[in-house]
């Protein structure tokens, strides 16, 4: 059975953790019209509060332990999640947090997106990136950084092919199941694809697609991280997913490439192709 097209009775259960973008071009607004669009029903845990628009960050607050507990008690306890992505995390504390809920196996079918900076080059974490890899390492399904990611939780460069294909590798070495290193910050934007290198189960794989010119790539990593897990808690073997996920962004990025939404670089089209039946 091609398990894409099986009929649901009822919509899957994704989770995101994250944080909130006022200007909805990432985060959990992102996650939510991702998983909206797979059919997926959406829950989230909110991390931190950004103000933000399409020119950056101008403030930003986590939210505290206990409430961040609170909301993954509330979802946890009541809702049969499937797949659970992770974006923004803020620091050390909600990092271990939620390191501690999936040491507990309650956070199935992880897809950790390691959010440290923003494509505007705002700071989005403020701990040690090598306690990211130390604490969501062995708990993560798929780990998703993007070069600039890669750099910093390895600590060294990672520049071209080879390089990401070595870093996929060593990220690997912490216990996921699956890395996806994303070569679209790459320093030859001139080039017609964009690379990804995937390392899962033990084989290497190059993911390539088109390079769609657009100011508009906000967002990129959410929607990419949060489709993986939409896609997961639909079945989808890990490879499919990711590399379907990978598809479904250079849709989002084609979809809102003229678009004009602010003065800085717009969000993608999380949720492109999605048409309701009473419009
Ligand atoms: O793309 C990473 C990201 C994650 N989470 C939030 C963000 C961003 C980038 O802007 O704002 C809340």
């Amino acid at each position: 059975m091609n398990r894409a097209r099986r009929e649901w009775p009822q919509p899957p259960v994704a989770l995101t953790i994250a944080g909130s973008d006022s200007g909805g071009g990432a985060g959990i607004q992102a996650d939510l019209h991702t998983f909206a669009a797979h059919r997926v029903h959406g829950t989230s845990v909110v991390t931190a509060i950004t103000a933000q628009n399409t020119r950056g960050v101008t403030a930003a607050q986590s939210i505290g332990a206990d409430l961040v507990r609170a909301q993954l008690d509330a979802v946890l306890t009541d809702f049969p999640v499937a797949a659970v992505k992770t974006g923004m995390l803020g620091g050390d504390e909600l990092l271990a947090v939620v390191a501690a809920y999936g040491q507990a196996d309650r956070l199935p079918n992880l897809v950790v997106d390691p959010v440290m900076v923003t494509t505007t080059g705002d700071s989005l974490f403020a701990g040690d990136p090598a306690a990211y890899l130390g604490e969501l390492g062995p708990l993560a399904t798929v780990l998703t950084p993007n070069l600039v990611e890669a750099r910093q939780l390895l600590g060294r460069d990672v520049d071209g092919l080879d390089d990401m294909r070595e870093a996929a590798r060593a990220l690997a070495t912490y216990g996921p199941r699956a890395v996806l290193v994303k070569g679209g910050h790459g320093a030859d934007t001139r080039s017609a694809a964009v690379v990804d290198v995937l390392w899962c189960d033990g084989q290497m794989l190059d993911l390539a697609a088109p390079r769609v010119a657009t100011r508009n790539d906000h967002g990129t990593g959410c929607t990419l991280a949060s489709a993986i897990a939409a896609r997961l808690a639909l079945e989808h073997p890990l490879t499919q997913a990711v590399a379907g996920a990978k598809a479904y962004v250079t849709e989002a990025l084609r979809a809102a490439a003229e678009w004009r939404l602010g003065t800085g670089p717009g969000p993608v089209h999380h949720h492109h192709g999605r048409k309701s039946a009473a419009l």
